[in-house]
């Protein structure tokens, strides 16, 4: 990782590292030994920055197992101690091996303005400024403005996009942009899909049938099936990562907006429920503000002493 992604980790998470470290700095002020209070004072912490009262309970438990085995005892050790537990839980969810296809098919979903063509442009620059060839299709044939949106962002990567008129079905954008994809040889298909309420039936079964009519002209795609996530939404982001595979499965998550909140902790509940990966994380409303998720990285970006 190189310092440039520790940097920016560093400055999306800001809003977090502050209110925990602020948290963890108060807690420690008024006394210098770990107490039932301090364990108190750090759960509502926990809780507070979206760690989830599940999580927050493992936590407690190892800290509470390491302070009486004398392993804990001050702020710097509380911290070390909690970073370890952290990355343990992070790094349950197994590593999927590379996609050796050509092309492959990503299909991003999620709630309204959670930033899924956002991020899908941000993601087709990247690919693009690597030598790829990018297909982009705008199956958000909803709202008005979502097909011209997504077509910005394709001129600024270089990137093709298949666009119907507003009203069209969304499945058959999915067939041409399938076709056209194989036809046209290129290496990434990345599929922009109108924000959906989770609780709506029909909306999630409109994407089950994009799926299968991906899957009808190539077997193995939609190779990745992303959901967008909002970091600042809290708690609700479980429910929504909870219907959303199980109508169509998840091979990975992208959380945006972590500069916009002091609840990054949210990663860690999300991950631990559903073992679905943290693919990238969204810091910023440019194209260089989405940065891929690495797990010491964001850990450490988290509990990073403030101006040490
Ligand atoms: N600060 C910040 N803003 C972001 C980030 N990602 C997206 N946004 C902003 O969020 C807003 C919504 O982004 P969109 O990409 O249009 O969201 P969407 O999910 O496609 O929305 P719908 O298609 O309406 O469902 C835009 O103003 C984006 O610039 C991020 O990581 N950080
Ligand atoms: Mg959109």
């Amino acid at each position: 990782m190189t310092s440039g992604f520790w940097q920016k980790t560093g400055k999306g998470l800001a809003k977090t590292r502050h209110f925990l470290s602020a948290g963890l700095g108060s807690i420690f002020k008024k006394k210098r030994e770990i107490d039932q209070d301090t364990f108190d004072r750090l759960e509502a912490l926990l809780i507070g920055a979206d760690l989830g009262v599940e999580v927050t309970q493992v936590l407690l438990a190892d800290l509470k197992a390491s302070v009486e085995r004398k392993e804990v005892g001050n702020l710097e050790t509380l911290r070390d101690k909690l970073k370890t537990s952290l990355i343990e839980i992070l790094k349950q969810v197994p590593v999927a091996p590379p996609i050796d296809e050509s092309p492959i098919v990503t299909l991003f979903v999620g709630v309204n303005g959670v930033g899924k063509t956002t991020t899908i442009g941000k993601h087709a620059k990247r690919l693009c400024a690597e030598g790829k060839k990018v297909l982009l299709a705008a199956a958000d044939t909803f709202r008005a403005g979502a097909g011209e949106q997504l077509s910005i962002w394709g001129q600024r990567a270089g990137a093709e996009v298949i666009r119907f008129p507003p009203g069209a079905d969304p499945s058959a954008v999915v067939f041409d942009a399938t076709s056209a994809a194989m036809a046209r040889k290129v290496d990434h298909l990345l599929i922009d899909t109108a924000g959906r309420l989770q609780t709506k039936h029909n909306l999630m079964e409109e994407l089950k049938k994009m799926t299968r009519v991906i899957s009808k002209q190539i077997p193995n795609a939609p190779h990745e099936k992303i959901l967008v996530l909002d970091a600042t939404t809290g708690q609700n982001a479980l429910s929504q990562a909870e219907h959303f595979q199980k109508a169509i499965g998840l091979t990975g998550i992208v959380l945006t907006k972590l500069d916009g909140t002091g609840r990054g902790g949210i990663v860690v509940p999300i991950v631990q429920k559903f073992s679905v990966p943290i693919i990238e994380i969204g810091v910023g409303e440019s194209p260089e503000d989405l940065i891929p998720f690495d797990i010491e990285n964001f850990v450490g970006a988290l509990f990073e002493e403030e101006n040490p």
